[in-house]
């Protein structure tokens, strides 16, 4: 046991030193009933066991019949329903594949709380829900609570490579990986797996998409490796996915093409998947970034990648396993000088075409965004122009372009955003999150992916913060219509209790730090102007003259790119009519993504009422100033909080304010030489 609290997150359970509450609960809580045997209920148990142990210092028994006058039963329905604790045949056709209930109920005198749901797995949500309620102190009487996750899919991708490397990691080496083989010691992973299944994840892909040399065998020789890995998942209900590399059958099969309408190549692909269900029963599929930023791919065979995944599909379709056949596929090697060719369009063009084409055990996992995971971008036009095809939402906990867990960036106001975006695909109300979960099209597969902000660092995330980034994350995979303010509240009284003064000032701080980014960073939508290659730290020509199809086309005269149909790119085109019509307009763009649409003068009017000009000195004043006061905020703190904690904390928001001011000074610097027009407030710009 690591003796830093933050090491347990939000599972960490205070001593309850209120003597009401804790007589209360030890009324209640001392007495844990099971029915079943399986590994995950065993699970919710110990979860139970220890959660309560640590909240009471006393240690719950656990028996198969009600003892006392108060108990907790864990069970799934179906073993329920043999018994006097049956849940009604409504409740119980109404959880869906995955769902579970917490009631409270009295059986002869004798009262329970009915820890229960359809599958053991969600057995497991639910102990967790209870111990939630627990942590932060409310009653338990007439517990009544029905959850429904809205999404199959609740995912989680790791980029970690082999040698212990994560890319884009910004909290330490792999929990995973060390030399070349998967750890010996799982603890940590174990650790990591109660993390995740405690918000509900039931995913994971445990390796890079960029699949280099070694990890191109986690599929044959080192599966025995990734089946200890599979096992710790299991346990918590988490189905373990691999990233696979599309040139394996010529990397490792000694085949001499991976053409994958190619009979051998089938075949091959086919004794993979053999092989690999026979060491790993419930072995959940392949994750595949193909023909995207030099990775292999059908392209190479003038396949299409329809093609490239109903081959993978095939051979894995026997045995119940998914293909998640990624989007971000772009020209990577385009000349800056040419201003016709749009990386923003490439993902659309590329798959549109192939709406209804891919098998029933494909989806197609999509970036957010049309670029790569920006402070600010539109949402992906591919959402809402497929219908016939099973789609994810894929966003980034991992703040490569927000501040490297260096700076305070809390994203779940900015995946709520994206979730509720209307494409108006079908009619009002087509919202990305409906898209995602399937429901908006009835597709059998949906759900929504995230590449993980963890490493080995004792707190997991490196800033203490962007814990509640990956808390956030697994909550609206679960119920993406939970507001950022309930989710942040749940997740600041979980890590640091409920005092009204720490809960409302952690809770401004999380919730306006995405938007303080935001403006010390590049301004209104157009993005990248960050070091090339790390990504950290501002450099407003870092990718403007390079072969990423990332630009701003900033001179003297103006800024953005020009995306419009009329003038421009035509990316604009690519959104269903109100959305298109709005992008397409310099008049109703919204401010924040004008640069993205649009290319201005300097002195264009926004809504705002400021110029462009004006609002780039404005916002970047104001950011690095925001930046100031949220050392003050937190310095409110101290003696409130545990005291490691708080310095962690104080010491990167420090950080954090000095480059921010770097930011404002660079930007600024930059626009003001380019245009030559002074501050209207004629503040310090070099
Ligand atoms: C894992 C961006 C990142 C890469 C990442 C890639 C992807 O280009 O910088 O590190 O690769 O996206 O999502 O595949």
């Amino acid at each position: 046991m690591i003796a830093d609290r933050s090491y347990s997150c939000w599972l960490h359970s205070e001593e309850i030193n209120d003597p009401t509450i804790r007589s209360y609960y030890m009324d209640r809580c001392t007495e844990i009933v099971s029915i079943g045997q399986s590994s995950l209920l065993q699970s919710a148990v110990n979860e139970l066991r220890s959660g309560i142990f640590s909240m009471l210092g006393v240690n719950p028994s656990h028996t198969d019949q009600p003892q006392g006058s108060h108990y907790i039963l864990v069970s799934n329905l179906t073993d329920l329903a043999a018994t006097e604790w049956a849940i009604d045949a409504e409740t119980d056709s109404s959880l869906g594949e995955e769902g579970y209930v917490l009631r409270t109920c009295e059986v002869e005198g004798r009262h329970g709380i009915i820890v229960a749901g359809k599958k053991d797995r969600s057995v497991l949500y639910a102990a967790f829900h209870l111990l939630r309620l627990l942590r932060s102190g409310q009653r338990l009487e007439t517990l009544d609570i029905r959850e429904i996750p809205a999404n199959g899919l609740r995912m989680i991708n790791q980029w970690d490579n082999m040698d212990g490397s994560i890319e884009r990691g910004y909290a330490g080496k792999s929990i995973f990986y060390e030399g070349n083989h998967v750890t010996t010691d799982l603890t940590r992973v174990r650790d990591y797996a109660r993390l995740l299944a405690s918000v509900g994840i039931n995913a994971i892909a445990v390796n890079n998409v960029n699949v280099h040399e070694v990890e191109t065998r986690l599929i044959t020789d080192l599966l025995p490796e990734v089946a200890g890995l599979a096992a710790v998942f299991r346990s918590y209900g988490i189905q373990l996915f691999l990233s696979i590399n599309y040139a394996s059958p010529v990397q490792i099969g000694g085949l001499a093409t991976a053409d994958p309408l190619d009979p051998g190549v089938k075949q091959w692909w086919a004794a993979v998947a053999d092989h690999i269900y026979q060491t790993i029963p419930d072995f959940g599929g392949f994750l595949v970034k193909a023909d995207s930023e030099y990775r292999p791919g059908p392209f190479t065979y003038g396949r299409d990648h329809a093609d490239g995944a109903n081959m993978l599909a095939e051979a894995l379709e026997p045995y119940g396993g998914l293909v998640i056949w990624r989007c971000f596929v772009y020209n990577c090697l385009q000349d800056w000088r040419d201003r016709s060719t749009d990386r923003a369009k490439a993902a659309y063009d590329t798959y549109t075409q192939h709406d209804g084409q891919f098998r029933k055990n494909v989806i197609l996992q999509i970036k957010n965004g049309p670029m790569d995971f920006q402070v600010r971008e539109p949402v992906s036009p591919l959402f809402g122009g497929m219908t016939a095809t099973n789609q994810m939402l894929e966003l980034q906990i991992t703040q490569e372009y927000t501040g490297q867990q260096r700076h305070l960036c809390y994203l779940v106001p900015q995946w709520k955003e994206i979730l509720e975006f209307d494409t108006y695909a079908e009619e009002q109300g087509s919202t990305i999150a409906d898209i995602a979960s399937g429901s908006l099209y009835g597709r059998p597969l949906g759900g929504i992916v995230a590449v993980s902000n963890i490493g080995n660092d004792t707190n997991w995330t490196g800033h203490l913060l962007a814990q509640a980034n990956l808390y956030g994350f697994g909550r609206l995979t679960w119920n993406p219509r939970l507001t950022s303010e309930e989710i942040t509240r749940e997740w600041i009284e979980l890590t640091f209790g409920v005092a009204p003064q720490v809960v409302a000032t952690v809770s401004r701080m999380l919730l306006n730090s995405w938007s303080i980014y935001e403006n010390y960073t590049a301004p209104l939508g157009v993005g990248w102007m960050v070091n090339s290659g790390h990504h950290y730290g501002p450099n407003v020509d870092g990718y403007e003259y390079s072969k990423w199809g990332t630009y701003h086309f900033a001179d003297c005269h103006g800024i953005g790119v020009d995306r419009t149909i009329r003038s421009g790119t035509g990316y604009a085109g690519q959104y269903h009519s109100l959305n298109a019509e709005a992008y397409e307009s310099i008049e109703a763009c919204p401010d924040e993504l004008l640069l993205f649409f649009h290319h201005v003068p300097y002195t264009h009017q926004l809504k705002s009422g400021k110029t462009v000009i004006q609002h780039i000195y404005d916002s970047h004043f104001a950011g690095a100033s925001q930046a100031q006061e949220l050392i003050e905020a937190w310095r409110t703190l101290q003696g409130k909080l545990d005291e490691n904690q708080h310095q962690q904390v104080s010491m990167r928001l420090e950080a954090q304010a000095e480059h921010a001011k770097e930011w404002r000074d660079l930007i600024n610097t930059y626009f003001y030489r380019k245009s030559g027009i002074p501050d209207a407030e004629n503040r310090t710009i070099y």
